[in-house]
């Protein structure tokens, strides 16, 4: 989509601290992290969240949490902990509109979330 900021990240348009890139997927840490490891995992492709990502493409929906878990793995995170997060809609507090799943670890994360 021309006016999204992650599909521009895909683009290479925008730039981003990218830790991972392929046909399918780019990963790349947040702008604004809330915790030592914060990253965002997303499809090249736009969809909006990950319920029309999941019904439009399943296996992709996969993929992309295979490569948090690979990449949780990489950043030090998996055997300590971590946690994957998409928000979707406004009151849950989604501000980006192409979906991305958030890699969230390297402290305690509290339960339930705010
Ligand atoms: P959410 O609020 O769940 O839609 O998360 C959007 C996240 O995207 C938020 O944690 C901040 C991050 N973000 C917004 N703009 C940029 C950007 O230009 N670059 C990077 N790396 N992250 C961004």
């Amino acid at each position: 989509m021309s006016d999204c900021l992650f599909c521009a990240i895909v683009a290479g348009d925008v730039p981003a601290d990218v830790i991972h890139r392929d046909d399918d997927a780019v990963a790349f840490r947040d702008i604004d992290p809330k915790a030592p490891v914060h990253i965002l995992v997303i499809p090249a492709a736009h969809h909006a969240t990950a319920a029309e990502l999941a019904a439009a493409d399943p296996a992709a929906t996969g993929r992309l949490l295979a490569l948090a878990g690979s990449i949780a793995e990489s950043e030090g995170v998996a055997d300590s902990g971590y946690r994957i997060v998409t928000n979707t809609g406004p009151g849950a507090g989604q501000s980006v509109h192409h979906v991305h799943f958030h890699l969230l670890g390297g402290r305690d994360l509290s339960w339930p979330p705010g």
